[in-house]
């Protein structure tokens, strides 16, 4: 697809936005809102829901136009435009909850919301208006189609998995007690496929795939064996990017080595390190302090975590790309859908 094509998709996908603003604020005022709620809740929508990279959203429409072709509707590219902007509510809901609990300061390059002015702890709540935004305008334009209940029971089940993923990934890195040998890759293949996998990856397509008329499970099953792994590799990459990345290009300032996250740098290194390295590692890991994650940092570096992490890239792009060679296009889903995913974020930068 030619930039500006891609260009003008994203433009007609962020239009929809300012519909589905409008039918929140509206139940606002159906439910008599005082004035400064409804001020507030206009903020924090246009603060915490549109100003992402917006992959998962469009990845709804980007499916649907795969799945149904050149007979897709004006009205069936709308429909999956509001599932992309639910999908990113509920993005918009974890990131707002999450920023609270890893401590981080900035998010798509301004402060955390939690962090402004007058905000605080009222972001718990605000959480969970964003969340409760989408079953209201899943019921008010869904609530017609034969598969509503399926996406309802969808969006209930990714975010019990999501939230799930979330629990262990917080308790496997508690603040007071530094134990590295917690951590493994299984340990974080577990965390990763929960709190990330499910809900950017498999939620997307599958939402895609209700709307198009798909009814065979085989057919989500299979999806799903190639989704979960390249969820994997996002977050792989979100985690690689969370030391490596530049902030003012990522929008967030990374905090996984003073969070005392299992990683999967700090798992690499564990892999690799001597016993003094490793010894530094244990002392440093976790420390609420820039020397101290200065000195984690300095052992990735003497063991090679980035050629590691670029090794790892161009293997992970080999197998899943094999993985979706594999695919049997007859159970009712298109090799096309998870070619367009992975395109979106190989090799990303941000
Ligand atoms: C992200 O994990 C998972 C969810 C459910 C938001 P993370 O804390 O590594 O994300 P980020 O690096 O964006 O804070
Ligand atoms: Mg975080
Ligand atoms: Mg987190
Ligand atoms: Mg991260």
């Amino acid at each position: 697809m030619a930039i500006t094509k891609k260009e003008e998709n994203r433009q007609a996908f962020l239009d929809v936005f300012k519909v589905l603003k409008a039918d929140i604020l509206n139940e606002l005022r159906k439910n008599n809102m005082p004035e400064d709620a409804y001020k507030w809740t206009e903020e924090n929508l246009e603060y915490n829901v549109p100003g992402g990279k917006l992959n998962r959203g469009l990845s709804v429409v980007d499916t649907l136009r795969i799945l149904k072709g050149d007979s897709i509707t004006e009205e069936e590219i709308f429909n999956a435009s509001i599932l992309g902007w639910l999908v990113e509510l509920l993005q918009a809901f974890f990131l707002v909850s999450d920023d609270m609990m890893d401590a981080s300061i900035t998010r798509r390059g301004q402060p955390c919301w939690y962090r402004k002015n007058g905000v605080g702890l009222i972001a718990i709540n605000d959480s969970f208006i964003l969340e409760g935004a989408i079953y209201v305008l899943l019921k008010k334009y869904f609530k017609k189609f034969d598969y509503y209940v399926d996406l309802l029971e969808l969006f209930h089940e990714v975010s019990f998995q999501t939230e799930l993923g979330q629990l262990c990934d917080l308790i496997t890195a508690p603040e007071d007690n530094v134990d590295l040998s917690k951590f493994s890759i299984a340990k974080h293949k577990f965390i990763v496929i929960y709190k990330t996998a499910f809900y950017s990856f498999y939620l997307p397509v599958a939402l895609a795939m209700h709307m198009a008329g798909v009814k065979n499970e085989e057919a989500y099953n299979k999806s799903r064996d190639i989704l979960i792994p390249l969820g994997e590799y996002f977050q792989i990459q979100d985690d690689y990017l969370d030391c490596y990345g530049a902030p003012e290009v990522i929008g967030k300032i990374g905090t996984d080595i003073m969070d005392n996250k299992c990683s999967w740098l700090i798992n690499q290194a564990l892999f690799k390190a001597n016993p003094e390295q490793r010894a530094v590692l244990e002392a440093n890991y976790g420390q609420k302090n820039s020397e101290s994650e200065a000195k984690v940092k300095k052992v990735f570096l003497d063991l090679g975590i980035e050629k590691i992490y670029k090794d790892y890239e161009e293997k992970s792009h080999k197998e899943l790309s094999d993985l979706i060679s594999q695919l049997d296009e007859s159970v009712g889903v298109k090799k096309a859908v998870f070619i367009e995913f992975m395109d979106k974020i190989y090799k990303r930068t941000k």
